[in-house]
């Protein structure tokens, strides 16, 4: 097998401190957002679409404050636009399960602040500069992580968006194992360029030899765990996942087949780390640690296939690195620290290039399903 760089990654990190393109990334991101919710009516972009998301007006104007704060309020040392909305889109003064009821911008009012915050983003860009860029990627890369979140929306809602694309990419791929032998690694992105804290700092670690799947866990054979008894059979389940199954009554991936056939070739998704722990159970396998699938995901000499379609649930919790420094959004990261979570690696269909990378940490709580999440099995090697 030729080496090669595993596909749907943008290129390593890049030199920051010069970015004549920023102004387009953040043009670009801009269009995306806006044509997310271009064919929705106002209604529907008002409305709580699920309990566990924002109304999508919410996260227009939240993408709108965090780059007035980023920007125009800490590089630019400007006043804030909208002084009086900073509590109620901070997401942590307003968490999602009470964003429906707080008097949050709608319709043509969200449009103009987001418009309005722009324009005085780009006056901070071309006045004061970017500095040395990791405000400005910063705020491009939370407007680019918050097109998912909406997508998830869209998906939940069953509105246009939330799906991807029926043609299935490439051709057929191999099943079966990767061998990875025992060796170091340096895990985490390196001192340059654009990367979130937690993905830093780079460290050693030395990884035992491991098996991994080549191609994430399909449809087809997720059905097979269905016909199987998959969600019957206790001895597959953690007790954790067990109950939770139990109290939610859940039977099969959410939406599944809810957008017609679904197909058995491609990537299951929208499974909950308790189930995806339950699959690798039932096939005598486990999940990946993110050690083993940053290291197998980088190696060169036999690529992973299908990164890109659907996040990748792994064994670990999310926690700092050692070292770990908060920077500079507090709040990204760390209060997120602690075996609550569980990190997802890779990315989906709906993540953009710009934030795709072997180094990001995505992270989520085990019972959730409205994201774009699906399963790669591991193994020892005994
Ligand atoms: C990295 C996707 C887990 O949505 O909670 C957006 C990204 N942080 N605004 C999240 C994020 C603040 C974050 N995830
Ligand atoms: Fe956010």
């Amino acid at each position: 097998m030729i080496a090669r760089k595993p596909p749907g990654y943008a290129p390593p990190a890049m030199a920051i401190a010069a970015h004549p393109e920023l102004g387009d990334a953040m043009r670009d991101v801009r269009a995306r957002t806006l044509a997310l919710v271009a064919p929705l009516e106002p209604e529907e972009l008002a409305r709580v679409q699920h309990p566990l998301m924002s109304p999508l007006d919410w996260d227009l104007g939240h993408i709108a404050a965090y780059e007035d704060l980023w920007i125009v309020h800490r590089h630019g040392g400007g006043e804030l636009l909208r002084p009086d909305l900073a509590d109620l889109y901070d997401a942590f003064e307003t968490p999602r399960a009470v964003r429906g009821e707080i008097p949050f911008l709608r319709g043509q009012d969200v449009l103009d602040y987001i418009a309005g915050v722009r324009e005085r983003a780009l006056e901070v860009l071309s006045q004061v500069g970017p500095g040395d860029g990791t405000l400005f990627e910063l705020v491009v890369r939370h407007e680019a992580q918050h097109n998912e979140t909406m997508r998830q929306t869209l998906f939940l809602a069953g509105l246009p968006g939330g799906r991807p694309a029926r043609a299935p990419r490439g051709g057929p791929v191999a099943d079966g194992w990767i061998d990875v032998p025992a060796g170091r690694f340096e895990l985490g992105a390196g001192p340059d360029g654009f990367a979130f804290d937690n993905e830093r700092p780079r460290h050693r670690i030395e990884l035992p030899a491991f098996r991994i799947a080549r191609r994430p866990v399909t449809n087809g054979t997720w059905m097979h765990f269905c016909e199987g008894g998959g969600y019957e059979r206790r001895e597959w389940w953690s007790d954790e996942g067990w109950s939770w199954k139990q109290e939610y009554d859940i039977t099969h991936p959410e939406g599944w087949g809810a957008d017609g056939p679904i197909h058995a070739d491609r990537p299951v998704m929208h499974v909950s780390w308790f189930e995806a722990d339950a699959f690798a159970r039932s096939q005598g396998a486990r999940l990946p640690t993110e050690a083993e699938w940053e290291m197998a995901s980088t190696w060169t000499q036999e690529p992973l296939a299908q990164i890109g379609e659907a996040w990748e649930w792994t064994t670990s919790p999310f926690g700092g690195y050692p070292g770990f420094v908060a920077h500079p959004y507090r709040e990204y990261s760390e209060v997120f620290f602690g075996d609550r979570y569980r990190v997802l690696r890779g990315c989906s269909w709906a993540t953009e290039q710009r934030v795709r990378s072997p180094t990001f940490r995505n992270w989520d709580l085990p019972q959730r399903r409205q994201i774009f999440a699906g399963v790669r099995l591991a193994k020892d090697v005994t």
